[in-house]
């Protein structure tokens, strides 16, 4: 099989992070992070909406590996649509310093969710992000929900700040843990007392099983690096929510266009956001490793 070549405008992942200063606590998980192909290997989905450069496995396991990092949560990328075919096999590779989280769609057979789950997948991504994917009515994404309890998998929601109020109805319905991907994407200009992440805050409030990634300060900053203006957020979240927050890189950082963060130094922001040790060991191992390595303990 050929490889597909990545989209002209794509950055490719940093090539030499620095080592960061900040050492990560023992056990500590990268609990957002993705597989790229290779396509040659796994090819891209044809209903794909962007295409990447090829990163795969044993990139992520030397990364891991640099950074200090114990395990990661491997998210499936809409670059591969439902095909989790590079994600089972980069968990299966990993064994246990490894946990997925899937793309499925509502007629997944049950004897593939057995494979995927002993292939170490706990969980299934919604995605309503509307550059990445076309849309999948609700009633899908309700069914797929019902069907992943009988194997105890939590779900991932990835949606804008913008659509929050027209999906609180559905995502507060949504039965065990719900995890947001990077706060809901707040608007970091408008500042940590704007109305719309007051929604998102509230949201946590008033559900004891949503959680959040406070992830890709690169991603929501309007500052750039060190990403200042991103920092009373994530604060602002694990303050309040020490016991359901997740942190990942989002390696190899897809979609990135104007620059490609350094992974040491965003490893290097985790102190800033997270500012006791009590909180960097939740933040890092204790609440990774209760939702994803759940049978541990
Ligand atoms: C992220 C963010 C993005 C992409 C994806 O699955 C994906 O394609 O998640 C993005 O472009 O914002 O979490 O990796």
């Amino acid at each position: 099989m050929s490889e597909q070549e990545m989209d002209p405008d794509w950055l490719v992942f940093h090539p030499e992070p620095r080592k960061p200063d900040f050492v990560l606590p023992a056990g500590a998980v990268d609990a957002h992070c993705h597989v790229f192909g290779p396509s040659p290997e796994f090819p891209f989905a044809p209903e794909r909406k962007y295409t990447p450069c090829n990163a795969g496995k044993d990139k992520l396991f030397e990364l891991r590996d640099y950074l200090g990092f114990t395990r990661n949560v491997i998210v499936q990328a809409t670059c591969h649509g439902k095909d989790n075919r590079a994600l089972a096999d980069a968990c299966r590779t990993a064994g246990d310093l490894a946990r997925g989280v899937a793309s499925v769609g509502a007629d997944v057979g049950r004897g593939e969710l057995v494979g995927m789950h002993e292939a170490g997948v706990r969980g299934v991504r919604f995605n309503f992000v509307k550059r990445l994917v076309d849309a999948t009515p609700k009633e899908a994404f309700v069914e797929i929900a019902d069907r992943v309890q009988e194997f105890d998998w939590s779900i991932v929601v990835y949606f804008e700040a913008a659509d929050l109020e027209e999906l609180e109805p559905f995502l507060v319905k949504l039965p065990g843990i719900v995890v947001v991907d990077h706060m809901g994407r707040p608007d970091v200009t408008k500042g940590v007392d704007h109305p719309d992440f007051e929604r998102f805050v509230r949201l946590m409030a008033e559900n004891e099983n949503i959680w959040t990634k406070v992830t890709c300060p690169e991603r929501l900053t309007a500052a750039g690096a060190p990403y200042d203006d991103v920092v009373p957020f994530c604060r602002t979240i694990v303050d309040r929510f020490e016991d359901r927050v997740l942190w990942g890189t989002d390696w190899p950082h897809p979609n990135m266009k104007s620059h490609m963060p350094d992974d040491g130094a965003l490893v290097d922001y985790i102190p800033r956001i997270a500012r006791t040790p009590r909180q960097q060991e939740k933040l890092l191992v204790s609440n990774p490793a209760r939702l994803y390595w759940a049978e541990e303990s």
